[in-house]
């Protein structure tokens, strides 16, 4: 982890003091965490007196639907406008900006508030914990430093942040930080039932059927201690279903009493295959990742690699199986 990377909430203050627009932007195929980041921050800037828009460049995911504000954000591509201050969230590279990039290079200073260890710190003001569990607990503290009072609306934007990166508070890195923040979001009459049953209760049938054949197409490798998972580009049209229903698939191959990895390869589009790692704590898979080009977590990673599905596959596959024998 770098050396300079910390949690800056006066840094970023100043820098929202200083700005009067402020361009938000959550990374490409967006997840609970970098969403409700960019809305609560959007809702806390705007009790704040600021002008905040929100940017996101890939589709918001159908269960966030219900998040105040959502219907407010914009594709990058889309805006010629310059803002006096751009402010990513949860965005662990500038590469995961998508257009936001250039978005990025308009605008007259940058920020960034994230948690993952490997981010290269590309702003101009960086706070970055790569130990906090989510971005939204540094969004929750920059608000408090601000003096934002917690509403219900800005409640429901860090609970989804919050419960989905730790996978309903059930991940290694779910701290005790988390637990005091919820009992203030609690307290602002966060609907916890509701909001948590749409976000892990709840699945489309596109995402139910896609399960189904992900599950049909299991397999184990390294003495059992890997569950791979494959979805084709044929999977998808026969399930009438989008590459976002298989975000949480992977997490069914780790639930396999003795696995340790899992793998879920899926042909987001013809020869470029995406694939989700996991792995249960203390193993990582991180490492595993970032030598075949990807990034992330140490128990929650992700690869893009051209290639046929099968033999994007076997590299990813032998590099896990790979590292469990070196460890041996
Ligand atoms: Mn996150």
């Amino acid at each position: 982890m770098n050396s300079e990377m910390r949690r800056q909430p006066e840094a970023i203050a100043e820098a929202i003091r200083a700005a009067d627009s402020i361009a938000i932007c959550s990374h490409i195929n967006p997840d609970g965490d970098t969403i409700g980041c960019a809305l609560a921050m959007r809702l806390g800037l705007l009790a704040l007196g600021k002008k905040p828009s929100v940017f996101c460049e890939d589709k918001i995911p159908d269960n966030l639907a219900m998040l105040p504000g959502v219907e407010t954000f914009r594709n990058p591509s889309d805006c010629g406008e310059a803002f006096d201050l751009f402010l990513a969230v949860d965005v662990s590279d500038p590469a995961r900006l998508g257009t936001g990039r250039s978005l990025m290079e308009r605008c007259a200073h940058t920020a960034q508030i994230d948690h993952h260890p490997t981010n290269p710190l590309f702003a101009e003001t960086n706070s970055v914990d790569g130990y906090a569990p989510a971005a939204s607990v540094l969004v929750y503290e920059q608000l408090r430093q601000m003096g934002v009072p917690m509403t219900r609306e800005i409640a429901m934007c860090l609970y989804t942040g919050m419960s989905t990166d730790t996978g309903n508070f059930s991940f290694s890195a779910t701290s005790a930080e988390v637990f005091s923040i919820m009992s203030e979001l609690m307290r602002a009459g966060l609907p916890l039932s509701e909001l948590s049953r749409i976000l892990f209760r709840e699945r489309s049938r596109e995402q139910l059927r896609l399960l189904g054949r992900a599950i049909e197409h299991l397999r184990f490798a390294g003495g059992g201690r890997i569950a791979v998972m494959t979805l084709s580009r044929q999977d998808f049209l026969d399930c009438g279903a989008l590459n976002e229903h298989a975000d949480t698939i992977v997490n069914y191959g780790l639930e396999t009493v003795g696995t340790q990895m899992a793998v879920l390869a899926r042909e987001d589009e013809p020869g470029m295959i995406k694939f989700s790692l996991r792995s249960k704590s203390p193993q990582r898979i991180d490492d595993v990742a970032k030598s075949l080009g990807g990034g992330g977590h140490p128990q929650a990673s992700g690869i893009t690699l051209a290639g046929t599905l099968r033999e994007a596959t076997a590299v990813v596959v032998a590099a896990l199986e790979q590292k469990l024998e070196t460890e041996k």
